[in-house]
């Protein structure tokens, strides 16, 4: 008989969303639980042996008090599935944590609460290696010289950083390498981290369930872990509903701030269509028409009624610096001219200075607004 697993990692819920506002943070914090229920519902409906989660399945000090109670009803619930939690660096075992407050956790439920390696049973010949984090920030090795003990096969089940893998701005905690577990004896490891999704001849991140921002484009799932005759096979299940996508806008062509609304809303229109949630990052580029008078701050405000979510990222030109600079002996291209050899020969900490003068005094030329 195989051993199954559905292995998830970084739920995150009740995540802050800092910076999205009440309402639209509010509507992530219900996707993102709505992505755990779909993960619970996918465990029965697989008919899995065990559930395993590789931390960070919810924001320690952001959690409502009703959280536990929740945990508890909706992990017992899954019985006879067991289910086993390492938590993360988001969600430490500390004294004052909600897996504390869990209280007698349901007999399904198997907490790895220490920061050193224990073990449980899944099977004859099958054994299960956890640890939890007990603190915020653990940059620790993750295994240093732990060795798995014992005869069959052994799995591990972990939230920490690939030393090898690390994406940009991720906090390194528990850092390990395949290597370490390769030296472990483990056929397999189960780990929780990164949010995008990684597999790796030993280990996998199946990734958080849902993307938090635009960054995290890679993919989120669930995987199928399957242990048979000691060798193990993983299989990855999409379970986002949420995307964020890019749309690029030129905005040489239109003339005037209306004109634009109307083009980028037309183009979000069919950038959201279809199933589940997307959150756009509009692209302006492109140089502005003399007549364009370009506000972002508020396109985005006007965007946000109809596509909550939707971010502007403005990288247009205002005005043409180098048309500008070659028209003739006209007191504009003089302007230009000047500040340029000056920002050239001004050091580097004066030189965003000098930039914004430029800006403005072209913006004051071409009568336009300065941008929020
Ligand atoms: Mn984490």
């Amino acid at each position: 008989m195989p051993y199954r697993i559905l292995h998830i990692a970084d739920v995150h819920l009740d995540m802050a969303f800092a910076g999205a506002g009440t309402a639209l943070g509010r509507i992530h914090r219900k996707e993102l639980e709505a992505a755990f229920e779909r993960a619970l519902g996918l465990a029965k409906e697989r008919r899995v042996d065990a559930l395993c989660i590789a931390g960070d399945l919810y924001e320690d000090g952001r959690a409502g008090s009703d959280r536990a109670a929740y945990l508890r009803d909706v992990l017992g619930d899954l019985a006879p599935i067991r289910v086993f939690i390492s938590p993360g660096n988001h969600d430490p075992h500390t004294p004052a944590s909600m897996y504390e407050r869990m209280g007698d956790a349901p007999d399904n439920v198997t907490i790895f609460g220490r920061r050193r390696f224990a073990s449980a049973t899944l099977a004859e010949g099958l054994t299960l290696w956890g640890f939890g984090h007990e603190h915020g920030i653990d940059r620790d090795p993750a295994i240093g010289d732990f060795t798995c003990e014992g005869p069959g096969t052994h799995l591990l089940l972990f939230h920490g950083s690939d030393r090898d893998h690390m994406p940009p701005d991720k906090d390194g905690v528990a850092p390990f390498s395949g290597a370490e577990i390769e030296r472990t004896g483990a056929a397999y490891a189960m780990v929780g981290h990164f949010h995008g999704m990684l597999q790796a001849p030993r280990y996998a991140y199946p990734g958080s369930l849902e993307p938090h921002t635009v960054a995290q484009d890679g993919r989120h799932t669930v995987s199928l872990v399957t242990i048979q005759d000691g060798r193990v096979s993983a299989d990855f299940i999409d379970i986002n509903r949420v995307r964020y996508v890019d749309v690029d806008i030129d905005i040489t062509h239109y003339g005037y701030q209306a004109e634009l609304a109307r083009a980028v809303d037309e183009r979000l229109a069919t950038a959201t269509e279809g199933d589940g949630a997307t959150y756009c990052r509009v692209r302006l580029g492109g140089l502005a028409q003399d007549s364009l008078d370009l506000d972002a701050a508020s396109l985005e405000d006007d965007l946000a009624e109809r596509f909550p979510g939707t971010r502007i990222v403005d990288g247009s030109a205002a005005v043409d610096l180098d048309a500008a600079a070659r028209e003739g002996p006209t007191v504009r291209a003089h302007f230009v001219r000047s500040m340029r050899d000056r920002i050239a020969a001004a050091p580097v900490t004066e030189r965003p200075l000098l930039e914004d003068a430029l800006r403005y005094g072209m913006l004051a030329f071409a009568r336009k607004s300065i941008p929020a």
